[in-house]
């Protein structure tokens, strides 16, 4: 136990950039914005000021709209495709033209609570006060760019942007994708990685072709948003703003923040009214569903257990996922599975078609227990140590075996470790 906490805090170390980390520095040499927050977790086991200044780096590139960066080039870096030159989105700092999982807030929250706790509230409540108005301009971004219908869900407008990249959810919304005109490039992370790993070439080219169409427009997230081809509203996402929106609330109370804190209980309103938009009776349970078709994808996702995770009580739908949950809990070694195990798709390696990241794992198993779930809750963090400690801090993990699948060093992985795997509650 002593060996791994120091062997992940040599991990945060080694990719630690000086104010931000990069995920791995091979596979991933630049700022990512989900990663980073999930990075603030593990920092702030043992340096809090290190923890801060990661959120805050992040927020550094956020735009004048309010959008934060999926990534962010704070150097260039020829080991990674597609990198500035391709999105070519004319900010300074360079960064991508699309957003990612806004699990910051919930991030904050819980530094809050933890410098509060150790009695440095007076030193971080500036810095709290600070943060406070951009995770509200984040939030309010989503709401008036990504949820046309007033539903409080977020429409993935690029499979990069739900952090779920290959998840068979986009396949079908996918095929509206034209990769034509994409023309030839060079992946690199296949140079990094196994193939067998990674999404496959259409999936790429449908990466790219989605990148070229937010540069035609001038990353004019309006304009894109009001003709992508691909517009999912995504299940991830959507719990973890949900989610994140009810921490932002808390945190504007604390502080007596009283116009931001009536702004974000209308957000929890709204979305505690629309999100079951997302619910799949047929298949019952929590999903994505494309905006165009109004098809539910009917997959049985890491993803759809985030509803424990936002917050939702509803009493037939929990009963339903828990009982896929245990279904899955008996298939597989290590719970849990980005994808269902009995669905014909299921790859143990393949990305986001099969293995299990710890970070998922982390909201899942902190929204089950706060559900009152402490035997599936236990489940999944045990799980979550037991695969670090079989086979270290992996980018992700074979349910099956719990081999490591993607990159090693992973800087999320280690700050679960730290955060919450390596002990029992
Ligand atoms: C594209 C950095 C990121 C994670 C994502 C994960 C993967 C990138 C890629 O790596 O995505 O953003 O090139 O595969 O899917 O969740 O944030 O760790």
């Amino acid at each position: 136990m002593v060996d791994l906490d120091e062997a992940a805090r040599a991990t945060l170390r080694a990719n630690d950039r000086g104010d931000y980390t990069v995920p791995n520095g091979r596979v991933y040499p630049f700022q990512w914005n989900w990663d980073s927050a999930f990075v603030a977790l593990g920092f702030d086991t043992w340096a809090r000021d290190r923890a801060w200044a990661e959120i805050e780096t992040l927020f550094r590139a956020q735009w004048a709209d309010g959008f934060v960066p999926h990534i962010v080039f704070w150097q260039d870096d020829p080991g990674y495709f597609p990198g500035p030159s391709v999105w070519a989105t004319g900010r300074d700092p360079v960064t991508s033209g699309i957003t990612q999982p806004p699990v910051a807030a919930s991030v904050v929250r819980t530094l809050w609570v933890r410098a509060e706790s150790a009695g440095e509230g007076d030193s971080f409540r500036p810095r709290l006060e600070a943060l406070l108005p951009r995770l509200l301009a984040w939030h309010r971004w989503f709401a008036r760019n990504r949820d046309p219908e007033q539903r409080g869900i977020v429409v993935a407008l690029h499979p990069w942007e739900t952090g779920r990249d290959n998840s068979p959810e986009w396949d079908a919304p996918g095929e509206a994708i034209d990769v034509s005109q994409v023309g030839e490039y060079t992946r690199r992370d296949t140079s990094h990685l196994d193939a067998k790993m990674r999404p496959t070439k259409l999936e790429y080219d449908r990466y790219l072709a989605l990148v070229q169409f937010g540069r035609a427009r001038g990353w004019d997230h309006a304009e894109i948003a009001a003709a992508n081809p691909f517009r999912v509203a995504d299940v991830g996402m959507s719990m973890i703003l949900l989610r994140a929106n009810r921490d932002l609330l808390a945190l504007a109370e604390m502080l007596g923040r009283e116009a931001e804190a009536d702004e974000l209980r209308a957000l929890v309103a709204i979305a505690e009214a629309g999100i079951g938009w997302l619910w799949d009776e047929e298949r019952r349970t929590w999903c994505s569903r494309d905006l165009l078709t109004g098809r539910h994808s009917g997959f049985v996702t890491s993803a759809s257990f985030l509803s424990f995770y936002a917050g939702l009580r509803d009493a037939q739908k929990d009963a339903a996922m828990l009982a896929h949950f245990a279904r899955i809990a008996a298939k597989v070694r290590f719970t849990v599975p980005s994808l269902d195990p009995d669905d014909p798709g299921f790859q143990m390696i393949r990305y986001w078609r099969g293995p299990v990241w710890a970070v998922v794992n982390y909201m899942i198993g902190t929204g089950l227990a706060e559900a009152g779930h402490a035997g599936e809750a236990g489940r999944v963090r045990s799980d979550t140590r037991a695969m670090m400690d079989q086979t270290g801090f992996f980018e992700a993990y074979s349910p099956i075996d719990g081999l490591g699948s993607g990159g090693d060093d992973f800087s999320w992985t280690a700050a679960i470790w730290l955060a919450w795997a390596r002990s029992a509650t």
